[in-house]
């Protein structure tokens, strides 16, 4: 009798080991969905970046070498603006090198890199694409990047075993829809397309219906690029979120797109979409095209919106979360 009763104790113990573990191994959905897709080989956030490093290591590099008087710390602000880092946080950046009073410009050069890194430190920059399905809004100026954006994230969804459907819901550019419905058959996902001229919340509400109805994990809503000083266009993009936020519960995402040559306009932009929409991720686009990829820094300072991904070409493959060490030794490089 007492041996049964051990026996069975040691049998309801080891199943009970067994089941722990198996628990602990199974990945919970909120993991799987959290990780934004990495497909892009990281040599693309160095090629993409080449623009700014050669504008900022041409000027770094006429730094090395020389004393550090006030001409070499006048002239290390000087080559940060240049990138755009921007005013308040170039400023900043280079009085904490100079606290930090290294011994030469070489060792300046390395607390610049820790003082960048820290500049994008502590963010989380994972896409949440947990959801049924996950609701991401795309929005921003004309020409950001939008479009492209869209379907370069849907390729990763897909390739990640995400269901992706996307909701054209720029009703406001006749060739919009096309242009995206283009973008769909090249990456093989499926497309909600509205009247034109009809209203962008009704196309929304629609998609997320559909994307139920499909089965679709995610649905990526594009939307009409409006410059963030129009009222009443930016009203319209409030109603887009809310309905979609009022339908599903929540939108995992607001995404804005930033062209990475706009500028310190940016951080206007960034300001008012926010204000209207609450963006939770920017998506900083066009960085192979220009030099000043430092945007990035005014970005996140002034702003504290994470960047998520950056665009580094016109290809589908040219979409890449943003990696803070990867992307400030691509930004100084070797200089
Ligand atoms: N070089 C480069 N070009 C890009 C990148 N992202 C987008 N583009 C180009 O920028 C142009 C505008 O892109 P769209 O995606 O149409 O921009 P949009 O924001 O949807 O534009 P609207 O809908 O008119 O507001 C296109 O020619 C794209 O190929 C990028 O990361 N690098
Ligand atoms: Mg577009």
């Amino acid at each position: 009798m007492l041996y049964g009763i051990i026996a069975a104790v040691v049998v309801a113990l080891a199943v009970a080991a067994v089941a722990w573990w198996l628990l602990r191994r199974r990945p919970r959905a909120a993991d799987v969905h959290r990780d934004t897709p990495t497909l892009a080989p990281p040599a693309r956030v160095e090629g993409g970046l080449a623009r700014t490093r050669r504008a900022l290591g041409e000027r770094l590099a006429g730094l090395v070498g020389r004393g550090l008087d006030a001409g070499f710390w006048t002239g290390l602000e000087e080559a940060l603006l240049s990138a755009d880092v921007g005013v308040a946080a170039s400023v900043g950046i280079v009085e904490r090198v100079r606290r930090a009073a290294p011994e030469d410009a070489a060792a300046a050069r390395d607390l610049l890199r820790r003082e960048l890194a820290a500049a994008f430190a502590g963010r989380d920059r994972s896409l949440t694409l947990g959801g049924d399905p996950a609701v991401l809004v795309v929005v921003g100026v004309n020409g950001s990047g939008k479009t492209t954006t869209i379907a370069k994230l849907a390729a990763r969804c897909e390739a990640q075993g995400l269901p992706t459907l996307l909701a054209a819901a720029d009703t406001f550019r006749a060739a919009a829809a096309e242009q995206l419905a283009v973008w769909a058959e090249r990456v093989g996902v499926d497309i909600v397309i509205g009247q034109p001229g009809g209203d962008p919340a009704a196309v929304a509400f629609d998609a997320l219906r559909a994307a139920r109805a499909r089965g679709k994990r995610v649905l990526v809503v594009d939307t009409a690029g409006r410059l963030h000083s129009k009222h009443n266009l930016m009203q319209e993009l409030g109603k887009v979120v809310r309905v979609l936020t009022r339908e599903a519960g929540e939108v995992q995402e607001v995404l804005l797109v930033l062209d990475g040559a706009t500028g310190q306009n940016a951080i206007a932009q960034a300001r008012a979409f926010t204000e209207v929409v609450g963006v939770t991720g920017i998506v900083l686009t066009k960085l192979d095209g220009t030099a000043r990829g430092g945007i990035a820094v005014a970005v996140e300072q002034e702003l504290g919106i994470p960047i998520k991904l950056i665009g580094v070409g016109e290809q589908v493959e040219d979409l890449v979360p943003f990696e803070a060490e990867d992307f400030v030794d691509a930004l100084l490089g070797g200089s």
